[in-house]
């Protein structure tokens, strides 16, 4: 068979479908047009998924019938963003991206609240807003929000759709992203179709994997890995009311959704074409790595969660083109590297610089973080890095082992190390951070904390110490001054901005104390705010140094649409890279991880092209000659031509 012949006398057939809502010939002509463009690459997609199956045809003409719909019912303002990011197609690289991840309550109180904040935010610098997942879910726990009982519906506490809505626009009208997630591996056991699936119903027994008996569960089991270890053995949980196993990759009340089921992609997309229309400019694709089940694997970053992707993607860019999606694979580099092209993924988190920023902190020695980087970082000219240090999740060690074998360093025994230098029990560790999920079978666990508990700050108040407090600001702002400048959009972590330190008030909470991850989610208190605004505090030297950086990236065009090259330091505590654009213009960015000065031959400036080299973050002129310069403790450098 050809699958383009095939495709096109396809949609010649299917472009006749009389239950498409009646919409204005110029409407239909866009729609068309992309949908004509589109449909090759979705159709071979859907073949490759479903074709098989003697319905594929139906579901194919549903799913077509489902776009049109949604495209119809896309607000005005939206579709006029379409086309203007369709000829600003890269606007995430720009300099002036800067993200901030929050959750509505901790933030603001509720949507409506969180309006009142958008000064804040844009006094920060913010323009990519990601909300927490705000959906309808289960009372009590609801893996902070990760569990959805109804995608079309926001959770009282938080507000209605309609001011969600309105947020949108006034963000929008701020120049700020809204981001959204879109947590598609998983509905909460609450959803409309999870209880359906319990009252019996076999047509939505099969929106998700469900068993009879231990069958089939034991040999997936196999080689399945354990994300929850603390709150369930296993990948599976018992329902009496379906009388079944069903398949929970993540907490027991989030049941895993069936992709083999076509219902299903279609069911979904309708879905993430409601979030699309509501104003969203990005959508977090939470849990990507985990969609296609098969046989015999360990069910992650299959084959088949790339094609549903891409699938994904053509429904997008035949209905909502303005949107993009975010890939959350905090998964192997290699692995994390395949979710990211511009028919898949443009944006995605980079775990593995979190990661190593960390590692490279811990040990004061930057060749793991460097030689990772030279591998992994480069990808698509199209795309983009969301770069970060901390967010809501907790830190997993990912990176690739045979990049540390080559390093002479030992993968699992460097782990091990790491999770006992932040969780505080290593001797003479900065670190003040939590053990999350500890696996009691194998010993693994990751770790917990916000990013200035976990960079020194908590336990340098606690010692009341002048020296370890300006260690900890200093490594607080070098980190931050890494994501902000690296190529990427950087992401910060709402109350890292004010260095908030770790909060344990979660462990009196019975729906919290079991998720040690609550300890980072922290409220932004009028307190803390306070706080930040006194001169004297290690919180005023945080956020003033960090506005700092961040006005610096947002001036100098170099920050956004250039490369980055990994260069080597002659020091093993220096990580050092280059960025250069297509103007000819050139950053060198110098960033020491010890608390020992470090010098350096001048001779790195050379790459600078001049003789003479201006560090644009204290204005200091420094020489190539044949002496050396100095970094301070923590200093980083951004080195522009004079
Ligand atoms: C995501 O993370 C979310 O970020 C978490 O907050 C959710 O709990 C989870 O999905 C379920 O919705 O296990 O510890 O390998 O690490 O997708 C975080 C990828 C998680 C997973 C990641 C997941």
């Amino acid at each position: 068979m050809n699958i383009l012949l095939e495709s096109q006398r396809c949609l010649d057939r299917l472009l006749a479908d009389e239950s498409w809502p009646q919409m204005s010939q110029a409407a239909r002509s866009v729609f068309e047009i992309r949908l004509r463009k589109e449909f090759p690459k979705l159709f071979a997609n859907l073949f490759a998924l479903y074709g098989h199956r003697y319905d594929f045809y139906y579901y194919l003409q549903q799913l077509l019938a489902s776009l049109a719909q949604a495209y119809h019912e896309r607000p005005r303002a939206l579709k006029l963003k379409d086309k203007q990011r369709q000829v600003d197609p890269h606007w995430y690289q720009s300099e002036d991206m800067l993200g901030m991840a929050c959750y509505v309550d901790l933030f603001a109180g509720n949507i409506k609240q969180l309006k009142a904040k958008i000064p804040y935010l844009l006094d920060l610098g913010v323009t990519y807003l990601h909300l927490m997942p705000l959906y309808d879910s289960p009372k009590g726990d609801s893996d902070g929000g990760y569990a959805v009982s109804d995608y079309r519906k926001v959770n009282e506490q938080l507000g209605t759709v309609d001011d969600l809505k309105e947020l949108a626009k006034a963000l929008e009208k701020a120049g700020i992203s809204l981001v959204l997630d879109f947590v598609f591996n998983h509905t909460s056991d609450e959803h409309r179709w999870a209880k359906a699936a319990q009252a019996g119903e076999l047509e939505y027994q099969e929106y998700f994997h469900m068993f009879d008996d231990r069958t089939i569960p034991d040999q997936y089991e196999q080689h399945l890995r354990e994300i929850f270890p603390q709150v369930r053995r296993g990948n599976y949980t018992w329902n009496e009311k379906a009388n079944k196993w069903v398949w929970t990759t993540f907490n027991s009340f989030q049941w895993d959704l069936n992709y083999a089921n076509p219902a299903v992609f279609n069911a979904i997309t309708e879905e993430m074409l409601f979030l699309a229309n509501l104003g969203c400019e990005a959508l977090r694709l939470d849990a990507l790595a985990f969609i296609w089940k098969e046989m015999g694997t360990n069910c992650e970053n299959q084959d088949k969660a790339h094609t549903l992707i891409q699938a994904f993607n053509s429904c997008l860019q035949i209905t909502a083109p303005a949107v993009v999606f975010k890939s959350e694979a905090i998964v192997h580099p290699d692995e994390v590297l395949k979710y990211i092209a511009k028919d898949e993924c443009q944006l995605s988190y980079n775990p593995l610089l979190m990661a190593l920023i960390w590692e490279s902190l811990a040990t004061r020695n930057t060749q793991l973080l460097s030689q990772s980087m030279r591998k992994s970082f480069t990808i698509s000219p199209d795309c983009a890095w969301v770069n970060y240090v901390r967010c809501h999740d907790d830190i997993g060690w990912t990176f690739d082992d045979e990049v540390a074998q080559n390093l002479g360093i030992n993968g699992s025994d460097h782990r091990q190390f790491l999770n006992q230098f932040y969780t505080g029990r290593f001797e003479g560790s900065f670190a003040s951070g939590v053990a999350f999920a500890e696996n009691p079978s194998n010993g693994d666990c990751r770790v917990c904390g916000s990013l200035a508990s976990l960079a020194g700050l908590e336990k340098a108040i606690q010692a009341n110490n002048p020296q370890h407090i300006q260690h900890a600001i200093a490594r607080i702002l070098m980190i931050h001054s890494i994501i902000l400048s690296i190529g990427g959009v950087p992401l910060l972590y709402s109350g890292d901005e004010l260095g908030l330190l770790n909060d344990y008030s979660y462990q009196q909470d019975s729906s919290k104390q079991h998720d040690d991850r609550w300890v980072h989610r922290i409220g932004l208190s009028d307190q803390a705010l306070q706080q930040a605004s006194h001169p004297q505090s290690a919180q005023f030297a945080i956020s003033q140094g960090l506005k700092k950086l961040i006005s610096l990236r947002q001036e100098h065009a170099i920050f956004g649409q250039s490369a980055t090259t990994i260069i080597d330091a002659d020091s093993s505590h220096v990580f050092a890279f280059n960025r250069q654009n297509n103007a000819g213009e050139q950053l060198l960015v110098l960033c020491n991880f010890s608390e020992s000065p470090q010098q350096l031959s001048s001779q790195i400036l050379r790459s600078l092209g001049s003789q003479s080299s201006k560090n644009i973050i204290n204005e200091q002129t420094l020489i190539t000659n044949n002496s050396h310069i100095e970094l301070q403790p923590y200093e980083v450098m951004w080195l522009v031509k004079n």
